[in-house]
């Protein structure tokens, strides 16, 4: 059994609809808390994340906003995701996507500690692989991953404690990048589980393939779940909606494997904004995606033995 120590992180700034905010007490009334106990996990929710005042940090790209609020963020964010690590499994209640510029440098700087590889998976329509330079948008939601492969163009902001190699990243339910974006990820060895690959190979194959690289290196795995990675038929609380999405059995058949895996160390939720959902359905199945990944399941069956 696990010991999940939710994280509220109500960051708003990365993106321009407002909404996010709202998000950590969304999950909280949607019971995420009562759906991990359910499971036979500890739970220990340390409230809401407060960054200190932001600075005066500036850069070249007129675009950008709310840089001093955001590198405010990352800092506290990157403090309360290592310091949690060492006590049990964070789960970050987002809040939108800026906000793993903090936990990823977290768990990359906890991963630095223990002298182990760290791996992500990254659950989103977007690569999020902008630098603070090359995002049209200003949105900083959309830099985490150039962030956390440390990429230059992010001065204003701490260094990465321990950029991530490329193999160790994968993405999976991409279906909108920019051709700034495009452009800086092509040299990496990031893997892109686009749609065109889930269409074609299924999820299941893809996944299991990186997870037995997670588990032959011992490494880390966080998790970093936008809300539209989904289908926004299903899940409508999200700002930017790409049609296309995974289906509801493909995001619990994820979570099931993810499970089964033994593997995930760590988890971000992003993007929900209850302003935009229709009776509460989308952060009620974000907190029941949860608890797939955290064990529940229909019928107990013999599953694929790793290791
Ligand atoms: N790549 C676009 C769109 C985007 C990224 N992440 C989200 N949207 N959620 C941008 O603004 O950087
Ligand atoms: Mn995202
Ligand atoms: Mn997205």
């Amino acid at each position: 059994m696990t010991h999940c120590i939710l994280i509220g992180a109500p960051v708003d700034e990365g993106q321009r609809r407002p909404g996010c905010l709202m998000g950590p007490a969304a999950y909280r009334t949607a019971g995420l808390a009562a759906t991990l106990t359910a499971l036979g996990h500890s739970v220990e929710d340390r409230g809401d994340v407060t960054p200190a005042p932001p600075g005066t940090e500036r850069c070249a790209n007129p675009a950008v906003h709310h840089l001093p609020e955001t590198i405010a963020w990352t800092r506290a964010l990157t403090e309360a995701t290592r310091a949690a690590l060492p006590h049990g499994m964070p789960i970050i209640m987002g809040g939108d996507h800026s906000l793993a510029l903090g936990t990823v440098a977290g768990v990359a700087a906890h991963a630095q500690a223990q002298g182990r590889a760290q791996f992500v998976i990254w659950l989103d329509a977007h690569s999020d692989f902008h630098t603070v330079a090359s995002t049209t948008s200003g949105n900083l939601h959309g830099t985490p991953m150039a962030y956390a492969s440390g990429l230059p163009g992010f001065d204003p902001f701490p260094p990465f404690p321990a950029p991530i190699p490329g193999e160790n990243i994968c993405m999976f339910g991409i279906r909108s990048v920019d051709p700034a974006e495009l452009a800086l990820m092509q040299p990496t060895e990031i893997t892109v589980n686009d749609m065109r690959v889930l269409d074609e190979q299924g999820i299941v194959a893809p996944l299991r393939a990186f997870l037995d690289r997670v588990r032959a290196a011992d490494g880390l795995l966080h998790v970093s779940l936008d809300v539209d990675f989904l289908d926004p038929s299903i899940a409508p609380a999200v700002g930017t909606t790409v049609p296309g999405g995974a289906t509801f059995r493909e995001a619990h058949l994820v979570m099931e494997l993810l499970h089964e895996s033994n593997l995930v160390t760590s988890l971000d939720l992003v993007e929900l904004n209850p302003f935009l959902d229709e009776r509460g359905r989308t952060a009620k199945l974000m907190v029941d995606l949860v608890g797939s990944l955290m064990g529940r399941k229909v019928f107990d069956r013999p599953t694929r033995s790793y290791g």
